[in-house]
């Protein structure tokens, strides 16, 4: 009997055919990534406590019944670690190298996903009616990064921190997504686009105009802290969208965004990889759990400064972006 890490392949629901990181323990393998700090996918089984049972499969061939949230939950993870130790240079949630699980089948009909940092883990429900699994990449890097933002800033989760928090999840949900370069699932500045949550075909989210869902706001405001932390992430999501890509109308990848601004004023974006390199900064090194969007600008400010110097075009962008979303 023998131990090994090994790579399967998988058929998702969302992201095509897929390799898996597995390990081979005797004849069986299991959800257990050996390449990512062994990284495991559970299934719950429509339970609601506990991990269930680890997925585990005699050819390493996924995917059918209910392999497949399985599949797409551990691709989805693996992504996002990928993402994080190749484009960021964190080595795992906490930045220490081990990893976390996933636990899918949660519940019966239960319509979300959550990260849960007493147990360091993220789990999904099915869905319900027309509204998918919420096994979707960028679902799972939304979670994930609940586990990122808990490591570092810790943004208290109420009032504009909150606010924060949830649009740094959608932030590096998208960026995820982008690094991945899936095919089948290609990225975009939309949250759950694949999993119809409202089962009308629309995502629950977009960044380049987040008020587009019918809640969330696009600029900020002195009330912005009262309303849920979902919403207030409006603005920093809208931010985002800006400094990556300007403002105005854009088709990315087949889907048209027209970003408006507080002012009028015009944002010039300085493309995707930048802007998350300075938020990332900004979460890392000057944000603290009490953060609020003043403190976003200068952090992000502090960041931009030192990734690029004081009088750069893209310091200069940050302003101009927070400008365009009210924080000035
Ligand atoms: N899916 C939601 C989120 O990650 C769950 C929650 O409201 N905590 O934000
Ligand atoms: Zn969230
Ligand atoms: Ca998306």
């Amino acid at each position: 009997q023998w131990e090994g890490v090994e790579t399967g392949t998988g058929t998702s629901k969302y992201s095509g055919t897929v390799t898996l990181g597995t390990t081979k323990s005797g004849s069986t393998y299991s959800l257990t990534d050996g390449a990512r700090g062994n990284h495991k996918t559970y299934d719950l089984n429509q339970g609601s406590s506990g991990t269930g049972t680890l997925f585990t499969d005699a050819d390493d061939v996924w995917g059918g019944g209910g392999q497949t949230a399985g599949v797409d939950a551990h691709y989805g993870a693996a992504e996002t670690w990928d993402f994080y130790k190749e484009f960021l240079g964190r080595n795992g949630i906490r930045n220490d190298g081990v990893g976390s699980y996933s636990r899918v089948h949660y519940g019966n009909n239960y319509v979300n996903a959550f990260w849960q940092d007493s147990c360091f883990c993220m789990t999904y429900g099915d869905g319900s009616g027309n509204a998918n699994a919420l096994t979707s990449l960028d679902v799972a890097g939304h979670e994930m990064s609940h586990g990122v933002t808990a490591a570092t800033a810790n943004l208290n989760y109420s009032g504009e921190s909150g606010g924060l928090n949830e649009a740094t999840s959608d932030i590096f949900a998208t960026a995820v997504e982008f690094y991945s370069g899936n095919s089948a699932d290609a990225g975009d500045y939309l949250i759950g686009e694949k999993i119809n949550i409202n089962g009308n075909g629309t995502p629950l989210r977009y960044q380049d105009k987040p008020s587009k869902d019918g809640a969330s706001k696009d600029y900020w405001s002195s009330t912005l802290g009262n309303i849920d932390v979902h919403y207030s992430s409006g603005p920093a999501n809208h931010f985002f969208y800006l400094l990556s890509e300007g403002s105005g109308a854009k088709v990315i990848n087949g889907v048209s965004y027209d970003s408006p601004t507080y002012d009028g004023s015009t944002v010039t974006g300085i493309g995707r990889d930048k802007a998350i390199k300075i938020w990332y900064r900004a979460l890392t090194t000057y944000w603290t759990s009490t953060t609020k969007y003043a403190g976003a600008r200068t952090g992000t400010l502090s960041a931009a400064a030192d990734l690029y110097g004081s009088s750069s075009t893209e310091y200069k962008a940050v302003a101009a972006a927070w400008t365009a979303i009210n924080v000035k």
